[in-house]
C-alpha cells in the first residue's frame, strides 16, 4: 500500500501534517518583506514591526487551537503528524547574508507538497525561511524509508543574494495586469502554497514568493507525469499563495475569490470543462488579526476532509451556508489565534495521503 498519495485537494484525507506554533518569531524584516502590513491604521502609526520571539501566551492560544484541530482530525479518523518542535530565534546565515532570526512552523503548506506519490520540498522565496524543511524531515525521511514507492524530490536551494530580489516593488506604483514581484528570474523559487493539484492537472500562480523560472522548472521536473499550467488573478497586486483565491472543492466546482477573479485565459481551461465558479461571500472580518501577514481571504482557506466534508473557521457563518447550500457538511472550529503564525486551516496542515488517484478532470484541452 501507498503510505504517500496525494492527488487533489479533496480526496477523501487519510493522513496529514498539522503545524506547530512552538517558538515562533516575528519575521524578520529582509529583502521580501520589507513592508508588514498591520491591516489596523491606527497600529501602523504607533508601532514598528516587531522582530525576535513571539510571546508566550501568544503562542498557547495558537497551539491550542490548533490541538483542537489535530483532536476533529483524529475525530474524523485522520491520522495526523506534527512537525519537530524546533527554535527559530536563531540568526540565519550563508556565506554572502545573514538573518536575525528564522520564522516557524505554523504553515507546512508553504514549503511541502505532495504531488501523487512524490514529497516535494520547496525552496521558500524568504531568507528567513531557508531552512523550514528541517522540521518536516523526520516525516519525510519516515515514509521514504517504510513506501518504496515514495518519491522525494528537493528544489535547488537558492542564493538569495541581492540580486535574486527587485526591491523596487516595494516603492513602485503597482497597476493591474503587471506582473512584476519582489523576486527576480535569476534563480528558480517557488513556495508550495502557489500550487493547487486536481489529479494530473496542476495550477500554479506567479506571486511575490514564486517566479516564472520557479514554475519552468517546475513544468521541466514533472514533465510526462503532471500537466502545469499557470494561473494569473490580476487584481491581486500582491499575490502571496494561491489558497485564499481559489479553491477546488470537488470534480466540477470551485470556490472564487470576488475580489480576485482569474483572467480569461486562467478560466477558459476550467469552463471548457464544465467547471462551475462559486464566488466566495465577504469574510466575517474586514481585516485579519493585527501580525498576520495574509489578507482577510483567510475565511476560504479552508481543508477538505473529502469531496463533502470541509473544515473552516467558526466565525465564516455566510461561507458556511454557501457550502451547505452546495451539498457540503461543514466543520467549524476557532481557528484566529493560528492566523498570525502564517495562515488558516490550509495553511497549517500539508496532506500526505488521500484517497485519490491520478485522474484526468480537464479532457478537453
Ligand atoms: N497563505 C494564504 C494567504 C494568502 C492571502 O492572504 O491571500
Amino acid at each position: 500500500m501507498s503510505l504517500v498519495n496525494s492527488w487533489t485537494e479533496w480526496g477523501t484525507l487519510e493522513e496529514v501534517v498539522v503545524g506547530r506554533a512552538d517558538k515562533a518569531c516575528f519575521p524578520p524584516i529582509e529583502p521580501n518583506f520589507m513592508q508588514p502590513n498591520l491591516h489596523h491604521k491606527q497600529i501602523e502609526e504607533w508601532l514598528t514591526w516587531p522582530e525576535g520571539r513571539k510571546k508566550k501566551e501568544v503562542i498557547e492560544r495558537a497551539n491550542k487551537q490548533l490541538d483542537t484541530l489535530v483532536d476533529i482530525l483524529e475525530g474524523e479518523g485522520v491520522t495526523v503528524k506534527r512537525p519537530a518542535s524546533v527554535d527559530h530565534c536563531v540568526e540565519t546565515k550563508t556565506p554572502s547574508w545573514s538573518v536575525k532570526t528564522q520564522y516557524g512552523t505554523g504553515c507546512p503548506r508553504d514549503v511541502m507538497i505532495t504531488l501523487g506519490n512524490i514529497i516535494f520540498e520547496s525552496n521558500m522565496a524568504k531568507r528567513s525561511r531557508f531552512f523550514e524543511y528541517l522540521p518536516y524531515r523526520n516525516i519525510v525521511r519516515d515514509l521514504w524509508r517504510r513506501d518504496k514507492k515514495m518519491q522525494w524530490k528537493v528544489m535547488p536551494k537558492a542564493s538569495f543574494d541581492d540580486d535574486c530580489f527587485d526591491v523596487d516593488f516595494w516603492t513602485r506604483e503597482k497597476t493591474v495586469g503587471d506582473r512584476r514581484y519582489t523576486l527576480t528570474e535569476k534563480e528558480p523559487i517557488m513556495e508550495a502554497a502557489d500550487i493547487i493539484r486536481c489529479g494530473i492537472d496542476i495550477f500554479i500562480q506567479k506571486s511575490l514568493v514564486t517566479n516564472d523560472a520557479g514554475i519552468e522548472w517546475l513544468a521541466r521536473e514533472l514533465t510526462d507525469k503532471f500537466r502545469v499550467h499557470k494561473m494569473c488573478f490580476p487584481q491581486n497586486l500582491n499575490p502571496v499563495h494561491i489558497d485564499a483565491t481559489f479553491i477546488p472543492l470537488r470534480p466540477g466546482l470551485c470556490l472564487t475569490n470576488p475580489d480576485r477573479r482569474p483572467d480569461k485565459e486562467s478560466a477558459q481551461l476550467w469552463l471548457d470543462n464544465d467547471w462551475k465558479f462559486i464566488e466566495a461571500p465577504q469574510p466575517a472580518f474586514d481585516t485579519p488579526p493585527p501580525f498576520c501577514l495574509c489578507s482577510k481571504w483567510l475565511s476560504m482557506n479552508m481543508l477538505s476532509l473529502s469531496p463533502t466534508k470541509v473544515v473552516i473557521e467558526e466565525n465564516e457563518k455566510p461561507l458556511l451556508s454557501l457550502l451547505e447550500d452546495n451539498g457540503f457538511d461543514v466543520i467549524g472550529i476557532p481557528f484566529r489565534y493560528v492566523y498570525e503564525f502564517g495562515g488558516a486551516l490550509h495553511c497549517t496542515t500539508w496532506d500526505i495521503r488521500r484517497d485519490d488517484s491520478c485522474k484526468d478532470y480537464f479532457p478537453n484541452q
